[in-house]
């Protein structure tokens, strides 16, 4: 075989089974979205497994029908966008198995969540150089805030299902965030803006004396001052 067969570096001829792995790679297939920590430090530190799924909030639920939710998406993005309800539900579909953990010290293994990978959206808005950080506005007043790695976490999703019904109004339905490693207040509920800022702005509980990022394997609960 001369060189001029075989260049250095030329790129091989597509097969059938690379272009299925290549497929895959796109489809993430085979994800679970489960993060691949070692069995015996799956429960954070000085938090306890619950069966049951509790529910904590200021204590206003909003009544939000389908019709009458709605998410925008802005600030420092290159595309803002404003889905209706209808228009999410074209958004590409991922389905995550994760845990959930509240500072509150309740730990609830195995959710299984359906809804928009926040990878997926990031794709779509395309946030510029200078966005850092994301806000979270909720349709109660809630607000919470994320470094934009956090928000970009590859089980991080925009649900509107658990277990396979959609989520009930006291659980944030229509649509909640779940960014599974951090604890639970970071994951607002009744989703009604995500923000896109280059500086980090407290969220309602973070102004309360709260962590900024709150890692539960960390512990980080409180800020320190
Ligand atoms: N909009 C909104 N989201 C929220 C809250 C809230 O009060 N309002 N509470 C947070 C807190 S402190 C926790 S522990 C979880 C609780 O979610 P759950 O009620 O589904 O368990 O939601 C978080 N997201
Ligand atoms: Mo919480």
């Amino acid at each position: 075989m001369t060189e001029a067969d075989d260049p250095a570096g030329a790129v091989p001829p597509a097969t059938k089974l690379t272009l299925t792995k290549q497929k895959w790679a796109e489809q993430h297939k085979f994800l679970t979205g489960r993060a691949a920590r070692p069995e015996t430090e799956r429960l954070p530190p000085g938090q306890h497994l619950v069966k049951d799924w509790p529910v904590l909030d200021l204590g206003i639920q909003p009544n939000l029908p389908p019709f009458r939710w709605s998410l925008d998406v802005d600030g420092l993005v290159a595309r803002p966008v404003h889905w209706t309800w209808d228009a999410f539900g074209t958004l590409p579909q991922t389905r995550a198995v994760t845990d959930i953990h509240c500072v509150t010290t309740w730990s609830r293994y195995d959710n299984t969540w359906d809804g928009v990978a926040t990878r997926d959206l990031l794709a779509l808005v395309e946030p510029t150089d200078a966005a850092r950080f994301v806000v979270l506005h909720s349709f109660d007043g809630y607000t919470t805030n994320l470094p934009l790695a956090d928000f970009a976490a590859p089980d991080a999703l925009l649900a509107h299902s658990w277990e396979g019904a959609p989520l009930t109004r006291e659980h944030g339905g229509p649509v909640r965030l779940v960014v599974p490693h951090l604890y639970f207040w970071k994951s607002a509920k009744w989703l009604k803006r995500i923000e896109f800022v280059a500086e980090d702005a407290l969220g309602f509980w973070e102004v309360r004396g709260y962590h900024e990022r709150g890692d539960p394997w960390k512990e980080e609960r409180y800020s320190d001052d």
